[in-house]
């Protein structure tokens, strides 16, 4: 029987170890209605500056994962033209001026097809990544992640995007009541409230691991890198 590859990488609160055939890269919401200027996250009254570090950690990973042939998915917040997926008290939220659907400088706010709504360019999709459009916070809330992810024999979640505490986390609940094991990545995932950031990720890697493990996306690159001695092999039967 093939051998499979094993990747172990330093994490809280313990090695987490995964197979790359079986994995996949989950990219959040990094979105310029969340990253830029103009958009729902601003409309919150957030300093969306803040998020903007996770754009050069997550462009490696990215990077990585594509170079071995690692499943990549993105999200993406956003509603129909016509809101009839965005639930009333949704739309309550942000400034009275500036609400979902409301005209800013990237188009209307987090609406699915404007300018404000897609991907930051710097970690633009490829053609064969699949992108999730999703109206709630958790990626697996009325969208076919979970089929999708089924389809390819994804166990294991890398989790990268934004924010820390609300749609990366409500994802990871989401994610770890279906039995995935789900990896976050802290510098690639951001929040506008640095407090809530470093809370949110001791609050997965807590009790053992209660949702997940947390990882410094530099021992995931070491991992995956041969020469830093972080690959194992083991043969193939489980
Ligand atoms: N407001 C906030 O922190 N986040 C969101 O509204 N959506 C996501 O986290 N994507």
């Amino acid at each position: 029987m093939a051998q499979e590859q094993l990747v172990r990488v330093p994490a809280r609160p313990s090695a987490y170890t995964f197979e790359p055939a079986t994995t996949a890269l989950l990219v959040i919401d990094m979105q310029r209605d969340f990253l830029e200027p103009g958009g729902f996250g601003e409309s919150l009254g957030n300093d969306v500056t803040l998020l903007r570090r996770t754009i050069a950690p997550l462009r490696g990973v990215l990077a990585a994962a594509r170079a071995i042939g690692l499943t990549v998915v993105h999200t993406r917040e956003g509603h129909l033209p016509d809101l009839s997926d965005c639930p009333p008290a949704k739309l309550q939220r942000g400034a009275p001026s500036r609400r979902i659907g409301d005209p800013g400088p990237n188009g209307r706010i987090l609406i699915r097809g404007e300018y404000g709504h897609d991907i930051v360019d710097e970690l633009a999709p490829t053609a064969d990544e699949p992108v999730i459009d999703k109206p709630g916070k958790g990626a697996f809330y009325a969208t076919d992640l979970d089929g999708l992810l089924g389809e390819r024999s994804i166990t294991s979640l890398l989790v990268t995007g934004v924010t820390t505490e609300v749609c990366v986390h409500t994802t990871v609940r989401e994610a770890n009541d279906r039995g995935y094991e789900c990896l976050v990545l802290a510098d690639c995932v951001g929040s506008y409230f640095p407090q809530f950031h470093a809370v949110g990720l001791a609050m997965i890697a807590a009790q053992g691991g209660i949702f997940g493990w947390v990882a410094e996306s530099a021992d995931l690159l070491a991992a995956l890198t041969p020469s830093a001695g972080g690959g194992e092999r083991r043969g193939g039967s489980r």
